[in-house]
């Protein structure tokens, strides 16, 4: 990834002063991050560029436009509160030479850029539950600068990104297909999924009877999209805004509970360090209720334990239907990596339900 020729890219942006260097940046698993150095009038300066992957992304103008509603919106309320440093808070789209919030490369790759914001850092694993709380309470405030978004409905940039029953029907269609002859290797993690089907239509059936209501939400809540300072390790800034777009606030704490609470990593291969830890979860909820609370209604507060479950099966479903697959859509760094993906997320579906029934008695306790 690193053949890219940022220097050329950069300079379709209005950006001052002289490139230097970039270099590969982040882990995520979808876009292509670099970190560009710049010098401007002596002094050096460091932007974020990101090749939006568009066999994902199928409409990144408008996903673009997205991010640009969501962020002018957001630094708009954050300095009519009179929030002195509101671009540290939320990301700062830069403009191109001819006024896009993106530019062309010759292969036909989408590329952006913002601000860097410096002095705080993203972390893949929690290793404090401040971090817990901060981040949370972040992903919180940044739901509730959007609840009076302007302009209509956002873009759907992944339709149905989180219907895990259409998640669930990819999956059997997957196995059906079977096209890399990898079905019979992981009977057990499919028997694990078809034994807890009932559980996708769950959130979608109170949504479907109006008992919660779709709002604007972030739906990508790892722990590594969020910024927290380096000297106080407050929350400064959520990043990773392309699948901002209407969801279930459930579906953000949920996802923040998945990624969170897990005790290893992501793709931990030994199992038995991965559990999903309760200081965490308890943490999560008093963090994310601190800046949510006053707008969730009661249907959604009496789902937050159940959504950390679903949001970890939903993504196991993911995993396991990318690993049949063939490893299209997650990037993979060895064999077998979405398979051991897979896993961990399992895992913590089962721990989550050894513990629900207490966490379910702990959220009770917090309104
Ligand atoms: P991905 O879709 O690949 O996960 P992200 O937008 O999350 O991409 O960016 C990857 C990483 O780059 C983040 O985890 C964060 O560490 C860093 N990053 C992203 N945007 C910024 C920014 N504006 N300032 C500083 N660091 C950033
Ligand atoms: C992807 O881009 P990144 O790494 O933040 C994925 C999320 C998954 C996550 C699992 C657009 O997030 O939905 O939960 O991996 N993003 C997309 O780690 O599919
Ligand atoms: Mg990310």
């Amino acid at each position: 990834m690193s053949n890219f020729d940022l220097g050329a890219i950069s300079k379709q942006f209005a950006l001052l002063g002289d490139f230097l260097k970039a270099e590969p940046y982040g882990g995520g698993h979808i876009n292509d991050t670099f970190c560009v150095y710049f010098r401007q009038a002596g002094t050096p300066v460091r932007y974020i560029f990101q090749r939006v992957n568009h066999n994902i992304f199928k409409d990144v103008p408008a996903l673009m436009n997205n991010i640009e509603r969501v962020t002018k919106h957001s630094q708009q309320k954050l300095a009519a509160a009179n929030e002195p440093n509101a671009t540290r808070k939320s990301l700062t789209v830069l403009q191109s030479i001819d006024g896009k919030p993106y530019v062309n490369d010759a292969e036909g790759n989408f590329w952006r850029a913002y601000l860097f914001i410096e002095g705080a850092q993203t972390y893949d694993l929690i290793e404090k539950t401040e971090w817990a709380y901060e981040a949370a309470k972040s992903f919180g405030e940044f739901q509730k600068l959007l609840v009076d978004l302007p302009g209509g409905r956002l873009v759907e940039t992944i339709p149905n990104f989180h219907n895990t029953r259409i998640r669930f029907g990819t999956l059997m269609a997957a196995i059906e297909a079977d096209s890399q002859n990898r079905a019979i290797e992981v009977k057990a993690e499919i028997d694990f999924v078809m034994k807890r089907e009932s559980m996708v239509d769950v959130l979608l059936d109170l949504q479907a009877c109006g008992a919660i209501p779709e709002r604007v939400t972030h739906n990508d809540t790892k722990l590594n999209n969020v910024m927290l300072d380096d000297k106080t390790g407050k929350g400064v800034c959520v990043l990773d805004l392309d699948t901002t777009m209407p969801g279930l606030v459930l579906y953000d704490i949920g996802d923040m509970i998945r990624a969170a609470t897990n005790a290893a990593a992501e793709d931990e291969q030994d199992l038995s360090k991965v559990y999903s830890r309760r200081e965490m979860f308890e943490t999560l909820v008093t963090g994310y209720l601190s800046s949510a609370g006053d707008f969730l209604n009661q249907i959604e507060k009496d789902h937050l334990a159940h959504s950390g479950k679903l949001l970890s099966f939903e993504c196991g479903m993911r995993f396991l239907t990318d690993y049949l697959q063939g490893d299209v859509y997650f990037k993979t760094k060895r064999d077998g990596h979405n398979l051991d993906r897979c896993r961990t997320q399992l895992r913590l579906v089962e721990s989550i339900e050894e513990q629900e029934d207490d966490w379910q008695r702990f959220v009770a306790t917090q309104y």
